[in-house]
């Protein structure tokens, strides 16, 4: 992977490629030295990124799957419009029928708000969407330029929380604050700590009762995951934030466990939850068949309860036999086929378990904006310099909460659940997992995603709609690994199966490699002339 490596630098300018070396690292899993790896730093001027924006990590990530909060963008129109269903998070209406998720709710900012100021406007657009909706919450997020004219959305937003006596909370998450989508996680972590967890003490009924953090339902992941929980008996208070109600937000601190799924995302808020409530939290990862087994398992370990963990063995039981059956099916076919995955902040890391579970091996995998625990595991947080760009996010100071601390384990309990292998507070991260011929790579670029599908030629190429059509045009099969493309579900037991039926579908089909630009071909395929009458 030296040689590699090399190669994919070669032809960068001396001082780009001595900066992207520092991104490019091999994999440790069969026990090697986990190699420091450079991430979260702003992305080299010029080089065409993977990334987005602040504003998307907190509207369009965090915040934006919850179905009964008004998501206010406040902003030029275009900012709301390409945020606006985009990311496929799927959402089920419920008893009580509120659901604004196909609304794109935006101030519509034009050049006068720019000169003049956008404040005013703002309330007005929080009163109207109060008038015709009767939310029961509104949450205005900014965009660039309401930064920089310095429009202050949170007094606007505690004066119409006064007016009209429903939570108004703001989020100063200019698409620039940041060096990408990671801060904008940050700030929204911040605000919903602030202005929601916790504010409902109307207590949840449940022997264990758990939140997941960092699952947004997208293509339906969280309604499978739902489903196997309740088979289990286990109640799911709140998930973060994928078909989630701001009702069950508030009521979150009734859990006795948060488990983290997208610890990229939410890990703020599992770490804030525990520091003020004392509810511990666990990784777990509902992608791929053993992993889901895996995670139940842990949930289960987690409770000491017998019969819990009687029940988890018995929907595990009862759910294996469809995966086995299948895998027996389609793993000839897909056996020892390669595949390279960059996404986001942990899916680049969660899905080699569905590639591992159909026998393909991951040749290269990377983040776009996860920071150097994601990858190196969570041991590495003492080292991380904090560097003026994370400084330029709040952090915020949680302390006990006088009346509702309550630590769910003791330190001893905690210990012995550790000998269990249930480990809380804890995240290994995506190198120590990838084998030492495989590189890692954050924040990958254009120039280097061609190069390296050119050097080490994959069966299938997973990353987003950016890179999609020019990794098709280069004969490959390529899987969108954040909107799934138009399939899903992907978790649980069910979205295993829709996952190798998908994948065997994709790295056996011949029509990628038979299809060829019109420079590539002999004589053009259809002829015609231009007769005129
Ligand atoms: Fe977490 Fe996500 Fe991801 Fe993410 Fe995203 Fe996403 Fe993603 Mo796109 S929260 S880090 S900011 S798992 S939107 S649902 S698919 S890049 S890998
Ligand atoms: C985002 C959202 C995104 C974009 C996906 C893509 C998503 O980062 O703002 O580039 O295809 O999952 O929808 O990550």
């Amino acid at each position: 992977v030296e040689e590699i490596k090399k190669e994919l630098i070669a032809k960068m300018p001396t001082k780009v490629a001595r900066k992207r070396a520092k991104a490019i690292v091999p994999g440790a899993g069969g026990g090697e030295e986990i190699p420091e790896i450079q991430a979260n730093v702003r992305t080299i001027p010029g080089i065409i990124t993977q990334r987005g924006c602040t504003y998307a990590g907190c509207k369009g990530v965090v915040l934006g799957p919850s179905r009964d909060i008004v998501n206010l963008t406040h902003g030029p129109i275009g900012c709301g419009f390409y945020s606006w269903l985009t990311r496929r998070n799927e959402t089920d209406a419920g008893p009580d029928g509120d659901n604004f998720i196909p609304y794109c709710f935006s101030t519509d900012m034009t050049e006068h708000d720019i000169v003049f100021g956008g404040m005013k406007k703002l309330s007005a657009a929080i009163q109207e969407a109060y008038d015709n909706f009767h939310p029961k919450a509104i949450s205005v997020f900014s965009t660039c330029p309401v930064g920089l004219i310095g429009d202050d959305i949170h007094a606007v937003a505690r004066q119409m929380q006064e007016k009209l006596g429903i939570t108004v909370f703001a989020n100063s998450c200019e698409g620039y604050r940041g060096v990408s989508q990671s801060a904008g996680h940050h700030i929204a972590n911040n605000q919903i700590m602030k202005h929601i967890i916790g504010t409902n003490d109307t207590p949840v009924e449940g022997k264990y009762k758990i939140n997941i953090l960092g699952e947004y339902n997208i293509g339906g992941d969280a309604f499978e995951i739902e489903r196997i929980l309740e088979k289990c008996g286990i109640t799911l208070i709140s998930t973060f934030s994928g078909n989630s109600t701001v009702e069950s937000f508030r009521r979150a601190h009734f859990a006795d466990l948060n488990t983290v799924m997208c610890h990229r995302s939410l890990n703020y808020v599992a770490e804030m939850m525990e520091t003020k409530f004392g509810i511990p939290w666990i990784k777990v990862n509902f992608i791929g068949a053993h992993a889901t087994a895996k995670s139940l398992r842990r949930i289960a370990t987690y409770f000491e309860d017998q019969d819990l963990i009687d029940k988890v063995e018995q929907v595990i039981a009862e759910e294996m036999p469809a995966i086995e059956a299948t895998i027996k099916d389609i793993r000839p076919r897909t056996e020892g086929k390669t595949a390279m995955m960059f996404v986001g902040g942990s899916r680049a890391h969660h899905y080699q378990e569905l590639f591992g579970e159909l026998g393909m091996k991951v040749l290269c995998a990377g983040y776009e904006f996860a920071h150097r625990d994601d990858y190196e595991g969570r041991h590495v947080l003492p080292k991380i310099k904090v560097d003026a760009d994370s400084r330029n996010i709040e952090e915020l100071e949680v302390e006990k909460d006088a009346t509702r601390y309550n630590p769910r384990k003791t330190p001893e309990q905690l210990e012995a659940l550790k000998a269990k292998g249930v480990e809380v507070k804890d995240y290994d991260g995506m190198i120590g997992q990838m084998s030492k011929d495989a590189l890692i790579i954050d924040d990958i670029s254009q120039y280097e995603t061609e190069k390296i599908i050119e050097i080490m030629k994959p069966d299938i190429f997973c990353a987003g709609i950016k890179e999609k059509y020019i990794i098709q045009k280069m004969g490959m099969p390529m899987k969108q690994l954040h909107n799934y493309d138009i399939g899903g579900p992907y978790a649980g037991f069910v979205g295993a199966v829709n996952w190798y039926r998908d994948i065997d579908r994709m790295v056996n089909s011949k029509i990628w490699a038979l299809t060829k630009a019109p420079w590539q071909m002999e004589g053009p395929e259809l002829e015609a002339s231009y007769v005129a009458e």
